[in-house]
């Protein structure tokens, strides 16, 4: 006999959506002069909401917003009053945290259950780790009186909707810097809600304002003249048009881009766990992670061993409704990214490498990609260079840990590795040798405001999170 389940706490129910959103200028939702755009749910194609796009005036009414509120309120007000405004979001951004994972998972397609144990979690620890912070500027190392820099331009990406919000908001208000967000064009939904929660928390109106709107948006935010601080994450091309836009001015830019990161397995490694970290690095979040073990080096003693288990853990993968807190893979978070992984894959097979996936049926419905592996790749293929962005890994094999780091360096990219062995010895000589901002070891996509993140050559420069994410918005 089967058992009645009661309702899942995560379910639809509990967020409140319009049929329509305007910007968030000056503490107030008003009217976009653009077209509005439709944002659908990645899992079953359902139109969300309308939402407004910004154009050129509406960008620059929202940098004059955040101009009057950086003179008047934000820079001249004490350290220790911006941390009560910052510790508020954090205790709300807590309060209204099952709100906030069904709408990230909802307007992204990741499952409830990274949405719900993972960002929104980490979304109110960044904003608690920077409020700490807000009073104690002249101690953070940059000089005895650090002051901000003005007004910041943030454009953020889809796949961590609220959390590259956090990762960008919270240093720039802690360090008395005042906003202008751009979210993603898919993703706006939570940005909108986070817009609430400013309210609710009485921000002085034009600390934060959201401007949403496609790649034209913003463009015209890179380009307003009155803009202190730019800061981008997104793809490497985007992220070097912004730097050629604004070379010629002074206006300093952090640029978080993407990556191609090497997970090394030695052959001393605890395989099964390494297996886990293999999943994690690269089926989390449906492998739209800038940082994500998308190549996997093994040493090739353990190559079949790896290989066997991994496959058979990828079997027990479960695809489907994100809002079902068993997912574990969810919807790939619109039809350009689908088609995306669709010609990268297909280029793959079509230069020999072998492609496999588990059997699972995809939802007829929305946009689906089943977790795959490439074995036979070699380090010219495209699938072993370019950023997939996918539930997509490509395996490689060596022999010596000077293979491996030979391998794991042999890219365009630098922004994350991992290391899977037994020996300390071992993963303190990777650490020194690997060119990647972050090296994990035996472990793979964590995340903690107190740990700086940010890549070498193609991944970007700049630092965000810990201590250094505070330098990017202090002038010292
Ligand atoms: P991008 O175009 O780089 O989008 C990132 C953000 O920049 C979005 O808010 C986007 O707006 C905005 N944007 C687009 N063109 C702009 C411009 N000329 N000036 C200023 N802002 C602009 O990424 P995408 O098109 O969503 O994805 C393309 C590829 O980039 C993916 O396949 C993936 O490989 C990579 N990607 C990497 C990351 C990270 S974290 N490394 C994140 C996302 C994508 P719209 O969303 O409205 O276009």
């Amino acid at each position: 006999m089967g058992f009645e389940y009661a309702p899942a706490l995560e379910s639809r129910s509990v967020v409140d959506l319009k049929s329509s959103y305007g910007l968030f200028i000056d503490g107030e939702f008003v009217d976009a002069s653009g077209p509005s755009f439709k944002s659908v749910s990645p899992a079953t194609e359902e139109v969300l909401a309308e939402i407004g796009q910004a154009d050129v005036a509406d960008v620059d009414r929202a940098v004059q917003a955040a101009r009057r509120a950086y003179s008047r309120t934000w820079s001249v007000m004490s350290g220790g009053e911006r941390a009560k405004y910052l510790y508020r979001i954090a205790r709300i951004i807590q309060e209204r945290s099952r709100e906030l994972a069904v709408l990230e998972s909802l307007d992204n397609g990741k499952p409830i259950r990274e949405a719900r144990d993972i960002d929104v979690p980490l979304v109110a620890a960044y904003f608690f780790y920077y409020a700490g912070w807000a009073d104690k500027l002249e101690y953070a190392g940059f000089g005895a009186d650090p002051r901000p820099l003005g007004v910041a331009g943030q454009i953020i990406p889809w796949n961590f909707p609220l959390l590259m919000l956090a990762w960008k908001i919270a240093p720039a208000l802690a360090a008395g810097n005042t906003v202008v967000l751009k979210p993603a064009e898919t993703t706006s939904l939570t940005a909108l809600l986070f817009a609430e929660i400013c309210q609710q928390a009485d921000l002085p109106p034009g600390v934060v304002n959201i401007v949403t709107g496609a790649g034209s948006t913003g463009q015209a935010l890179v380009a307003h003249p009155d803009i202190d601080k730019l800061a981008f994450t997104g793809s490497t091309e985007v992220g070097k048009a912004i730097a050629r836009s604004v070379a010629a001015t002074n206006t300093p830019v952090t640029l978080e881009l993407g990556g191609k990161a090497a997970n090394i397995v030695f052959d001393d490694a605890p395989i099964d766990q390494a297996v886990e970290g293999i999943v994690n690095g690269i089926f989390f979040n449906q492998g739209h992670v800038c940082c994500a073990g998308s190549r996997l080096l093994v040493q090739e003693s353990v190559y079949d061993d790896v290989l066997a288990r991994l496959k058979r853990r990828m079997a027990t993968l479960r695809m489907g409704d994100p809002l079902d807190k068993n997912t574990d893979v969810g919807a790939i978070n619109s039809s350009e990214q689908l088609a995306r992984i669709h010609e990268l894959t297909a280029v793959g097979e079509s230069e020999g490498a072998e492609r496999w996936s588990p059997p699972c049926d995809l939802p007829e419905r929305g946009f689906w990609f089943a977790p795959t592996i490439f074995t036979g790749v070699s380090q010219a293929h495209r699938i072993a260079r370019e950023e997939i962005f996918g539930p997509v890994l490509s395996v490689l094999t060596f022999r010596t840990p000077a293979e491996a780091v030979e391998k794991a360096n042999n890219t365009p990219f630098g922004l994350s590795a991992g290391v899977w062995t037994d020996k300390g010895s071992r993963i303190l000589w990777m650490a020194n040798q690997l060119r990647a901002g972050v090296v994990w070891a035996n472990t793979f996509n964590r995340f903690d405001p107190t740990s700086p993140f940010g890549g070498y050559k193609e991944s970007g420069y700049g630092r965000e999170g810990g201590r250094h994410g505070l330098e990017a918005y202090l002038a010292h």
